[in-house]
C-alpha cells in the first residue's frame, strides 16, 4: 500500500526513531547493570570494623589477609621497612624524652649529636604528620618517597650504643613516657632489624603500628562468598567518617583495647580508653541505621589485660567495680559495662581476642566467618 504523505517518514524522523531505539537500549543496558550491581551486592558480605585508635582493627584485617587472602608474599614484606624503622625511630624520640624528664645523660658525644640529628631529620611520627604525608602521597609521590625511611638511620645505631642510653633503656619500667608494645617488640630485636638484609617477618608485620588514615576496604572470596570488609580510622577526629559506611553493612565487629582500662586516648589525654569505648559503643549501637544490624565484639589485647591485672586494680579507674581484682571478675564486668549499653534485644556476639596471636585468630576468624554466613543466609530469607 502507498504511504500517505503524512505517514513517509522524514530522515529526521529515522534519526529519531534511531535515537529512541537507542535510548531504550542503553535504559535496558543500565537495568541490566543495576540488577547485577544488586545481585552482586546482596551476594556480598559487608563487614565494618570500628573501634578507638589502637584498638586492633588492622592488626584483624592483617590476619583475614594472612588465613584468607595473599598471605603478604616477600615483595609486599619488603614495603613494610620503612615502617618498622620509624616504629624504631619513635621509640628512640620516646627513650630520649623519657630521659630529659628524669634528667637523665646522654654520655657519649656521638650520641649527644645523633639525637640532635634525629630530632632534625627524622621526627617523631604524629597523627597529624601521617595525615600530610599520606595527603602527600596523592600531591607528590617523590616528596613522600623521600619521606620514607628506606633505611634504620645511623643515628639510632649510634644513639643505641650510648652508656647513657644503655642504661636509661634498661631500667625503663620507670618511664612516664611508656614504650607501645610495638616499640618493645622492635628494640627486644634491634640487631634483626639493623642488618642490611632485613626483611620483615609476618610477626614483625602484625606487631607494627601504622594508625589508619582514612578508610581501607578488602575484597576476599571464601567458600565461593564474596567478603568486602571496611577498616576505619579509630581517632575520634575521624569518626564523623564512619557514618557514611553503615548502610547496607551484614555485620559490624567493635574492637575494644582490654588493656585500656587504665590508658587516656592517644589523642585526647583527658579521657580513659576504656570509658571511650563505651560511649562510642552505645553511641554506634543506637544508630539509626544499625539497628538492624548484628555487632560482635572484640575485646582484644587479652594478652595485655592478663599482664596488666597483675600490677594494677581496675577499680582505681573503675570505682564501680565491686568484684575481685582477678581477671575473671574484671572481664565479666567489662563485658557487662557493654552488653547494658547496647539496646534491649540486639544481637550481639562477644571474642575475647589477641590479634597478634595468629593461631587464636585463625580460630575466631573461622568462628566469625561462620556467624556471618549465617547473618546472611537470615538476611536474604533463606533461612
Ligand atoms: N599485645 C597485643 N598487641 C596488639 C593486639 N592487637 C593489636 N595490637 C597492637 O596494637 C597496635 C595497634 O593496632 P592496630 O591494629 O593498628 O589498631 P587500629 O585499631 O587499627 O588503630 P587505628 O588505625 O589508629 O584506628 C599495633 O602495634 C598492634 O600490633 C593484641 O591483642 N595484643
Ligand atoms: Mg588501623
Amino acid at each position: 500500500m502507498k504511504k500517505s504523505h503524512g505517514d513517509k517518514l522524514k530522515p529526521s524522523d529515522d534519526v529519531t526513531q534511531m535515537s529512541r531505539k537507542g535510548a531504550i537500549a542503553r535504559s535496558r543496558s543500565i537495568d541490566h547493570q543495576l540488577n547485577e550491581e544488586r545481585e552482586k551486592r546482596e551476594k556480598e558480605i559487608q563487614l565494618l570494623i570500628l573501634g578507638g585508635g589502637g584498638s586492633g582493627k588492622t592488626t584483624f584485617m592483617k590476619q583475614l589477609r594472612l588465613h584468607y587472602g595473599d598471605k603478604f608474599p616477600d615483595e609486599e614484606r619488603r614495603l613494610w621497612r620503612p615502617h618498622v624503622f620509624q616504629n624504631v625511630v619513635d621509640a628512640f624520640h620516646r627513650i630520649i624524652s623519657n630521659m630529659e624528664v628524669l634528667g637523665e645523660e646522654i654520655k657519649s658525644d656521638e650520641g649527644k649529636a645523633s639525637a640532635q640529628e634525629l630530632n632534625r631529620l627524622y621526627p617523631k611520627m604524629c597523627y597529624q604528620r601521617l595525615l600530610a604525608l599520606e595527603n602527600g602521597i596523592h600531591a607528590s609521590p617523590k616528596k613522600n618517597r623521600d619521606q620514607l625511611l628506606l633505611d634504620l638511620p645511623s643515628e639510632v645505631i649510634k644513639l643505641q650504643k650510648d652508656p647513657g642510653v644503655k642504661a636509661s633503656y634498661a631500667t625503663r619500667n620507670r618511664y612516664p613516657l611508656r614504650l607501645s608494645e610495638a616499640e618493645e617488640y622492635f628494640l627486644n630485636d634491634f640487631e634483626r632489624i639493623c642488618a642490611p638484609s632485613y626483611l620483615p617477618t609476618i610477626k614483625d608485620i602484625l606487631f607494627l603500628r601504622k594508625p589508619t588514615v582514612g578508610v581501607q576496604e578488602m575484597c576476599l572470596t571464601i567458600n565461593s562468598l564474596n567478603y568486602r570488609v571496611i577498616d576505619v580510622a579509630g581517632q575520634k577526629s575521624q569518626r564523623n567518617k564512619w557514618i557514611h559506611f553503615f548502610e547496607g553493612v551484614t555485620a559490624v565487629i567493635f574492637f575494644v583495647s582490654l588493656s585500656g582500662f587504665n590508658e587516656m586516648l592517644e589523642e585526647d589525654s583527658t579521657m580513659n580508653n576504656l570509658r571511650d569505648s563505651l560511649q562510642t559503643f552505645q553511641e554506634m549501637t543506637h544508630n539509626q541505621y544499625l539497628t538492624k544490624t548484628d555487632v560482635m565484639l572484640f575485646l582484644n589485647k587479652h594478652d595485655l589485660f592478663m599482664e596488666k591485672m597483675k600490677r594494677f586494680r581496675l577499680a582505681e579507674t573503675f570505682p564501680e567495680f565491686r568484684g575481685h581484682n582477678t581477671p575473671d571478675d574484671a572481664l565479666g564486668f567489662i563485658k557487662d559495662e557493654f552488653y547494658r549499653r547496647a539496646p534491649p534485644g540486639k544481637s550481639l556476639y562477644t571474642h575475647v581476642s589477641c590479634a597478634i596471636n595468629v593461631d587464636l585468630m585463625k580460630t575466631i576468624i573461622e568462628n566469625v566467618l561462620q556467624i556471618l554466613v549465617d547473618i546472611n543466609l537470615r538476611r536474604t530469607g533463606l533461612m
